[in-house]
This record gives structure tokens, C-alpha cells and sequence, in this order.
């Protein structure tokens, strides 16, 4: 009837306006329901009110939410005194008493005999040989993943309860991701310690229980390297020269004539160590254990130590100076198979470094190890975790996160950003993203260094050995290279350091050309390649420099 008025095509036209209609109305409702079974809100109301109702509407889901995870909370522990507790209602952090969740169950130390000697274990003897074997057995676990490359644990951990003061959780928080980033960057594994292994060993003492039960349960760790929660890598890129160690145990920061000598109290640091896993490794648990922690024996022990070593203040017995002790009376026993390192800081006292990180970073790079980037930065006497330190809170919180970025900042530098300042929290970009996957591929192959590949260790002939040996001595030669014009463009640009960097560079390159004549053509081996290809970009980036 409508088509007979108005004409057939003015009908298709209503007709087509409708149905558009239809489908916008349509679509107006389906908001509308969506709006209102979502959030809430819709209902016609000012902007304001809306608002309004979206914000209640969100702040009562999120409060009934919390709601019904208490309740379950409550429904599963409901023969717990937390649920008859008033405090147990709280949603606020600040007012819940902690110590209502962790519960100190009580000490043990009492059924300890204060008669019986202490030993950390039942005695092995035949370590050696059941290592040896296990190892054979299980060629897929080897104690070297390269030539030279020992496989390595880092062991470090921290209290099972939090730290009296807040804060000291937030500076382990730190501590431990500058542990991780060192160990995924030259492919150590860590173990994290938070269990107090034996009540006996308290404090200072604890690691020695857990340091051995880590040697006995992994026979294909070769070295143990044991890190205090209070010391941060400041060198990213400094790999330990573990030829260096081939024929030693024990390798601590230290000096000869300051142990043995002198028997000065920190002629040697127990803060950062590396030990071999082995018989002689257990022997030396068993000799320095006994120094019997807690009670009167420690007590006394702590009196012939400060009787004995050089400026030792007087305190109960503690680890480091039991190591000087045990070291400087028994030296034919252990003195050969010590190695106490000081060309680098395996240990670096922060009182002597932190202040000089800007003239570190104007100076020098990552790499070295050094007194001009050291490897370690140790806050021997901050205790930020107890309640009372040797030194002022203040000086050693902010040069802990001074430490902390200048690690940090090694990181950051890799994936093109950096920190502002040392002080600061914030980051800058300090290069843009690439825009082509040949550049992505060089930035990915910067997180792969030589010294992290995995290699099989079990090369039998001489010359594949030597060959071997060669072909990771001009690596970690490139190594250095490739760290110097990766770390940061600005650092290229530094006019200071671009001098020697020039230098550096033409070294490398000499001795990369001597060796390579050296090897002749057996010596390129695959890995080498995309370094070479590297060394080519760094001598284009240094004629553009
Ligand atoms: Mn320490």
C-alpha cells in the first residue's frame, strides 16, 4: 500500500533507510547491554554520575573480590587462630602483624652436646673416586662445558625470615637480579640459599653445611662460587681467567704475605670464592668447621683468633678469620693448592671504589676486572638487612644503588637503554631500535658471548686440543673487542678513551692476524666467523667515529 503511494523507488529507499536504521538501533542496544552488564553504567545519567557509578562499581568488585579470597582464606585454615584474630580481617598491609604468618618454631640448639666435637657431616674419603665415576657415567653432565670453561654454581642466599628493616628486602631484591644478570651473561647456574641448613651454623657459618651438601649432590660442578648477599658484580663482562686456576682449589681476594706473613684478619675476604669440587674441597669443610659456631666454644675461638691475627677486633669466631687462621698455621697442609688473587677484584671493598665509578665510567669499560671496573662490589660492615651496620644507613643505601646501576646500566646498555644518572631509578634510550633484522640479529648476537657457548670438553687428540685452546684464546680476545664497541657508542665517542680504544683495537688486530697465520686453515672453526665479521664492524665504527 505504501509502494502505491510514494512509487516503487522512493519505497526501496524507505525501505534501505530503515534497515540502516534497524541496524544502528540495534547496535545502540547492544552497547547499551554491554555497557551495563560489564561496568555498570548507562544509565542516561551526566558524564559525572557515570563516572561516578564506574568507579564504585570497580572499587566494589575489587573489594569483594578480596573478600571472597579471605573467606576461602579463612574457610581452609578455620581451626587456625588467624580466623578467630580480629587482625586477620585487615586488608591493609601496613597493620597485619607478620610474625601471625611466619611462625619461628623453636631452636633445637639446646639438644646439640656442647662435648661432642662438630662435624658437618659423615666423613668421605673417597670423594675423588666417586665423583670421577659418576662423571664417567654420565658423559652428558660434563664438569667442563668448554675447553677451560669450568661448569660453574653460584651459591648465595640470605635469611629465611624478611629483614628487620623493609628496605634490606628491597636491596636483596637488587643484589639478587645483579646475580642473575651476571650468571646468564657467562652461563652460570645459581643456587639461591633461604633454608637455615643446620641451626648450628648460624650466620657467617651457614654456608659451610650448604656449600658442602652442594658439592656432594652435583659431582658436575667444578667450581662452587660462593657470593655474601652484600656483594654486587659491577662488571658484567669480565669472564674469570680460569686457565689461571687450573692447578688450584681455593681462589680467594688476597694477598701471600698479608695471610701468611702478617696473619692479618682481612689479608684475605671470604665474602666471594671460588672452590673446587673435590676431596680436597670437603678436607678443607672439615678443617675450617670446627671453629664450632654458637655458644662458648665460639666465643673462645673468637679469642685466639683476635690473640693470634693481626688487628682483628674482638668478637666471637667468625668464618674469614678462621680461614687466615687455618690457612697461616697450616700452610704445608692447604698453602699449594690456595690461590689468592688481588689482579682483580674477586672481592672489592666499596669503601675504596664506590667513589670512583663516574672516573671509572669517563676512563675506562667494562671487562677488566680491575681497579678501574671492578668485578665485584662488597658492602663489607652495610647491613641493610639487620638493624644496625658499621656505617652511617645512609652512605651505604645509596652507594648500594649506586653499585647497583653501574652493574645495571652493563644491562640496560645492551638492549639500548642506560640509567639517567647513577643516583637515578630513571632510564634513557641511548640508541633507537633497529630497523632492519640485520641489525636485530647483531643485537641479538651481542647477548651470546663466546665465553657462554657450550662446547664439547671432551676433545682426546693434541692437536684438536691446541686448536681448541687457540681458537678460545682469540675469542676471548675478540671478546674484549666486541664488549668495547658494544658496550656504548658514547663510549667511542668519549675522547679520552678513544685513544686507547684505537690502540686496543689495532693490538687485537695484529694478534688476531698472527694467530690466525699461526693456525693455518685448520683454525677457523664456525664460531669464529660472525666475530670476524664483528671485527669488520668495528673498524668501520671506528673510521666513522
Ligand atoms: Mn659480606
Amino acid at each position: 500500500m505504501i509502494g502505491k503511494c510514494l512509487g516503487a523507488q522512493r519505497c526501496r529507499k524507505i525501505h534501505r533507510t530503515l534497515r540502516h536504521c534497524k541496524v544502528t538501533v540495534f547496535c545502540f542496544v547492544l552497547t547499551v547491554v554491554v555497557l551495563r552488564g560489564t561496568i555498570g553504567a548507562g544509565k542516561f545519567g551526566t558524564p559525572e554520575q557515570d563516572f561516578v557509578e564506574i568507579r564504585d562499581h570497580f572499587y566494589f568488585r575489587r573489594r569483594a573480590e578480596t573478600h571472597r579470597v579471605l573467606e576461602e582464606v579463612q574457610k581452609t585454615s578455620s581451626d587456625n587462630e588467624v580466623a578467630s584474630d580480629t587482625n586477620a580481617e585487615t586488608n591493609n598491609y601496613n597493620d597485619f602483624d607478620l610474625n601471625k604468618v611466619l611462625v619461628d618454631e623453636e631452636s633445637d640448639d639446646s639438644k646439640l652436646d656442647p662435648d661432642k666435637p662438630y662435624s658437618l657431616g659423615p666423613k668421605i674419603s673417597d670423594w675423588d673416586k666417586q665423583r670421577s665415576e659418576w662423571l664417567k657415567e654420565n658423559p652428558d653432565y660434563p664438569n667442563f662445558i668448554g675447553p677451560n670453561k669450568p661448569r660453574v654454581l653460584l651459591v648465595t642466599g640470605s635469611s629465611p625470615k624478611p629483614c628487620e628493616n623493609p628496605v634490606g628486602d628491597h636491596y636483596l631484591l637488587k643484589s639478587t637480579k645483579n646475580k642473575i644478570d651476571y650468571c646468564r651473561l657467562h652461563g652460570i647456574e645459581i643456587f639461591y640459599n633461604m633454608a637455615l641448613l643446620d641451626a648450628e651454623m648460624a650466620g657467617f657459618w651457614a654456608k659451610l653445611p650448604l656449600i658442602r651438601r652442594l658439592l656432594l649432590s652435583h659431582p658436575e660442578v667444578e667450581f662452587l662460587w660462593w657470593m655474601d648477599s652484600d656483594a654486587m658484580f659491577t662488571d658484567m663482562a669480565f669472564e674469570i681467567p680460569w686457565e689461571r686456576y687450573k692447578g688450584s682449589n681455593l681462589v680467594m681476594h688476597g694477598w701471600n704475605e698479608r695471610v701468611y706473613d702478617q696473619k692479618n684478619w682481612i689479608g684475605l675476604n671470604t665474602g666471594s670464592f671460588l672452590l673446587r669440587n673435590g676431596q680436597w674441597a670437603l678436607d678443607l669443610l672439615d678443617a675450617w668447621a670446627p671453629m664450632r659456631p654458637k655458644g662458648k666454644i665460639r666465643d673462645k675461638a673468637g679469642k685466639v683468633l683476635t690473640r693470634e691475627l693481626k688487628n682483628r677486633p674482638v668478637f666471637e669466631a667468625d668464618d674469614q678469620s678462621a680461614m687466615v687462621y687455618l690457612l697461616a698455621t697450616q700452610r704445608e697442609q692447604w698453602g699449594d693448592k690456595v690461590y689468592l688473587e688481588h689482579a682483580y677484584y674477586l672481592h672489592g671493598y666499596w669503601g675504596l671504589l664506590v667513589d670512583r665509578y663516574e672516573e671509572m665510567i669517563e676512563t675506562y669499560h667494562p671487562g677488566l676486572g680491575d681497579h678501574r671496573w671492578p668485578l665485584v662490589t662488597h658492602f663489607v660492615g652495610c647491613k641493610p638487612c639487620g638493624k644496625l651496620g658499621n656505617y652511617p644507613v645512609e652512605r651505604c643505601l645509596k652507594q648500594m644503588d649506586r653499585a647497583f646501576n653501574f652493574g645495571d646500566n652493563q644491562i640496560l646498555q645492551i638492549y639500548g637503554f642506560t640509567q639517567k644518572s647513577l643516583a637515578s631509578r630513571r632510564v634513557k634510550k641511548v640508541r633507537n631500535e633497529s630497523r632492519n633484522l640485520i641489525e636485530v640479529k647483531d643485537v641479538l648476537r651481542s647477548l651470546h658471548p663466546a665465553f657462554k657457548a657450550v662446547k664439547d670438553g671432551h676433545s682426546s687428540e693434541d692437536s684438536k686440543q691446541s686448536t681448541a685452546d687457540m681458537t678460545v684464546f682469540v675469542q676471548s680476545l675478540l671478546q674484549q673487542m666486541y664488549y668495547c664497541d658494544l658496550w656504548d657508542i658514547y663510549f667511542l665517542l668519549n675522547s679520552k678513551a678513544l685513544d686507547e680504544m684505537g690502540n686496543r683495537v689495532n693490538e687485537l688486530e695484529q694478534s688476531i692476524n698472527d694467530l690466525k697465520a699461526e693456525m693455518g686453515v685448520e683454525g677457523s672453526p664456525s664460531p669464529l666467523a660472525p666475530s670476524n665479521q664483528k671485527s669488520d664492524e668495528a673498524k668501520q665504527e671506528e673510521g666513522s667515529a
